[in-house]
């Protein structure tokens, strides 16, 4: 299941304790004040990532704690600030503030966004020392961090759907045309859940292979095939080293015909992977097969770097129409 849309409880770090000591040695009996400050907490920020497809790390965790700064400690050593936490969620995510109302989109992979910011260290009673008075005892405890009540919500819909048999290549293709890592094996089933690269700000939804019986429950099933609804486009991947591409094709739009018939009308590109595996002739006769779908038909490889091209310049037109 698709999880996208959670609660949860943000609270950032509390700042260290400042001490409250006095110089102690052989020497010096009763020094001065020498308590150190105490370190920042630490802040909780978000960012988003292509590697995620859904929320569902925060399925069963309802709050997130920054680390607590460090105390002051005596000899003015100063409490270490606490490291922040960098929390990753799809790119996509839409994170409201349930206090305020407010809410910001998590669209960069790159620039964490602050969410909930450490207390600040308090002052260890050496900084309170002064000229009237040589023996403070005064110090500060920490700041309190941020606390924030939080929905985060995934609004990515994909708008590009790779769809075909088992081993044809769409998660090979979808790490190429996207910066997702999705696993690639030369095994059937490799994916067994959606991935989701983004192709500019198109979200490319690579759907686990499809196989006769599908909509009967055969293999993975067809439940993925919801992801898929909303898509403008589709591009269907075909292994043309396989014995009968075409079948290859009809049995994929078969499970479609018995899920939901509107996806048969939905626009398609037919993409014959690995002909760099394949003689030219062969490539050749299957593109002509494939010639009279009256859809666009290209044939090429996922590692070939013209293939991946042209690939993306079709699907940002036709989906920036
Ligand atoms: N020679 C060659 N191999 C390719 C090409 N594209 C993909 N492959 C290989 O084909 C195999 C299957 O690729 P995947 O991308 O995992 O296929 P998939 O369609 O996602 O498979 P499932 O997740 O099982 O449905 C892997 O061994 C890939 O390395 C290509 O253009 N040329
Ligand atoms: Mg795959």
């Amino acid at each position: 299941m698709l999880i996208d849309n959670v609660t949860l409880v943000v609270k950032a770090g509390n700042g260290g304790n400042g001490a409250a000591t006095f110089l102690r040695n052989a020497m010096t009996a009763r020094g001065g004040p020498d308590g150190g400050n105490g370190g920042n907490g630490g802040d909780v920020l978000f960012r988003g990532s292509t590697n995620i497809n859904d929320l569902r790390d925060f399925q069963y965790k309802k709050s997130i704690h920054g680390e607590r700064g460090g105390d002051g400690t005596k000899h003015n050593g100063f409490g270490k600030n606490a490291k922040h936490i960098v929390v990753s969620v799809p790119l996509g995510t839409r994170i409201t503030d349930l206090d305020t109302g407010k809410s910001i989109e998590i669209t960069s992979a790159d620039t964490p966004v602050l969410i909930a910011r450490g207390g600040i260290g308090g002052f260890g009673n050496y900084k309170y020392k002064s000229a009237t008075n040589q023996t403070p005892t005064q110090r500060d405890l920490g700041g309190k961090g941020e606390t924030k009540n939080i929905r985060l919500e995934l609004r990515l819909i994909a708008e590009i759907g790779l769809i075909g048999l088992p081993n044809a290549g769409k998660s090979s293709l979808l790490a190429a045309l996207t910066n997702a890592k999705p696993a690639i094996g030369n095994y059937p089933f490799t994916t067994l859940e959606p991935n989701i690269g983004m192709l500019g700000k198109h979200a490319i939804a690579d759907i686990p292979g499809l196989i006769e019986g599908a909509s009967r429950g055969v293999g993975l099933g067809i439940k993925f095939l919801k992801h898929i609804e909303k898509t403008k486009i589709l591009v269907h991947c075909i292994d043309i080293t396989v014995e009968d591409p075409m079948n290859a094709y009809e049995t994929v739009r078969k499970e479609f015909r018995e899920y939901n018939p509107l996806l048969l009308e939905k626009p398609e590109i037919i993409f014959l992977n690995k002909t760099d595996l394949a003689d030219k002739d062969t490539v050749k006769k299957t593109m002509l097969l494939f010639a009279p779908m009256h859809t666009k038909v290209i044939a090429g490889s996922t590692q070939d770097p013209e293939t991946i091209q042209e690939l993306k310049h079709i699907l940002t037109d036709s989906v920036s129409r």
